[in-house]
């Protein structure tokens, strides 16, 4: 049993701050927008349609607007860090910006301005399948060849600071050449922090195994050196060979229980996975929710649907709130490449939902009860940004995130 992360103070019960370990900031603005049926086989690469339709009308200024409001959500419900998977590099039409890096840029001043630490990650993105075809139409923007995407993550360097990380996105096996891969880890820096969507829908599991011989995790431990500055999104379909492999390397594995909830993708297969010694953090990826609660209560709850158990995700402690918090806090300067330090997330004492709490109830009580935020203050690198439960600049944030709303779908 560890000592526990949270402690009663005069301001209220404090903890540390949490990693969000997978966001795609534009895709806040279709969240709620996609749940209409459209046909009867629905699924992920239906959902992926829209999604590219909505990616298509992003530029760098809606994009600031919307990852700004994101980032506020992210601080009011405890989020310090963000892992931005960016890969909406170009214009719609694939032709770089005149500043190459300008959407990146945008998700900077974004984080900047909303105090949220940043871990941003240029993805690399050169095929449009396992079989190496060309990217489609909507994915130009994705694109780089090696020279183009080092060059950027170069520039965006020298911007790095104290709570500004630039690390490196392999999209996925399906996106990345394995000569490619193999040229762009050889050129990063040995403290780069590298992410990829590993292994989400079955489909491409099968063509994996059909075009490279192995399962995506299998091939990745055998073919790449991951250690712990790999963060493996959303590695939902693993074998138990592939469990082992992966506790075995001290990646983190990101778990975006919301999102993997709507796309459909399956569930991760948490209990072995803690058997194993595995490191796991959390991602709200797609934001249909932003709040670590939900993503750490449907995480359990998935669990105890399919077996019919209670009290599932028991490691650290027996109590599942405490193991679950633990093992995101754990990770999180591994995945993130941010020290965390100064950051603190500090629950409303007088909150109903919290009444009488102890040290030992404290954090089940956060998580598995009701929905009334409590989360009253949040600092950052000493600084606070969350104030009675509202972002200092919520308001002003808020006017402007609608104002790109309705230039997005005019
Ligand atoms: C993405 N999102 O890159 O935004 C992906 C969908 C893909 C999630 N995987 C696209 N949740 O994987 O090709
Ligand atoms: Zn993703």
């Amino acid at each position: 049993m560890s000592e526990s992360p949270v402690q009663r103070t005069a301001r209220g019960w404090e903890l540390p701050g949490l990693a969000n370990l997978h966001s795609h900031a534009f895709q806040r603005a279709m969240a709620g927008m996609a749940e209409r049926q459209t046909d009867p086989a629905d699924s992920f690469w239906t959902w992926r349609d829209t999604m590219y339709r909505m990616a298509a009308r992003f530029d760098p200024d809606t994009l600031r607007e919307v990852a700004a409001q994101l980032y506020v959500e992210m601080l009011e419900a405890g989020y310090t860090a963000v892992c931005e998977f960016h890969y909406l590099h170009h214009a719609p039409d694939g032709r770089p910006y005149d500043d190459p890096a300008a959407m990146s840029r945008a998700l900077i001043d974004a984080a900047r301005e909303t105090g949220i630490r940043l871990t941003l990650l240029p993805v690399l993105y050169m095929t449009g399948g396992f079989d190496g075809r060309a990217l489609a139409e909507r994915q130009r923007r994705f694109g780089h060849d090696i020279d183009a995407y080092l060059r950027l993550l170069d520039t965006l360097r020298a911007s790095q600071d104290d709570t500004l990380r630039i690390g490196c996105a392999l999209h996925s096996l399906r996106a990345v050449p394995e000569a490619a891969m193999r040229d762009v880890l050889a050129a990063l820096p040995g403290d780069a922090r590298i992410h990829i969507h590993i292994a989400e829908q079955t489909a491409e599991v099968d063509e994996c195994i059909a075009v490279r011989g192995a399962r995506p995790v299998r091939w990745l431990l055998d073919h790449a050196p991951v250690d712990s500055r790999w963060t493996l999104v959303h590695a939902t379909h693993l074998n138990d060979d592939e469990i082992a492999g992966i506790a075995a390397s001290r990646a983190t594995v990101a778990i975006c229980t919301t999102t993997e909830g709507n796309l459909g993708d399956g569930l991760f297969p948490l209990r072995p996975f803690l058997d194993a010694g595995g490191r796991f953090g959390i991602g709200s990826d797609s934001h249909v929710s932003t709040s670590p609660v939900e993503e750490l209560r449907w995480l359990e709850y998935g669990q105890r649907l399919v077996t019919r158990r209670r009290n599932i995700a028991v490691r650290e402690s027996t109590s599942v709130g405490e193991t679950l918090l633990a093992g995101v806090l754990s990770t999180a300067a591994d995945a993130t490449g941010q020290t965390m330090q100064g950051d603190r997330v500090v629950l409303d004492a007088g909150a109903p939902i919290l009444a009488g709490a102890t040290e030992g109830d404290v954090i089940d009580r956060w998580i598995f009860s009701g929905n009334r935020p409590v989360v009253q203050t949040v600092e950052v690198a000493g600084g606070e940004r969350v104030c009675e439960g509202r972002h200092v600049d919520a308001e002003a944030i808020a006017v402007r995130y609608r104002a790109a709303i309705a230039r997005l779908v005019a």
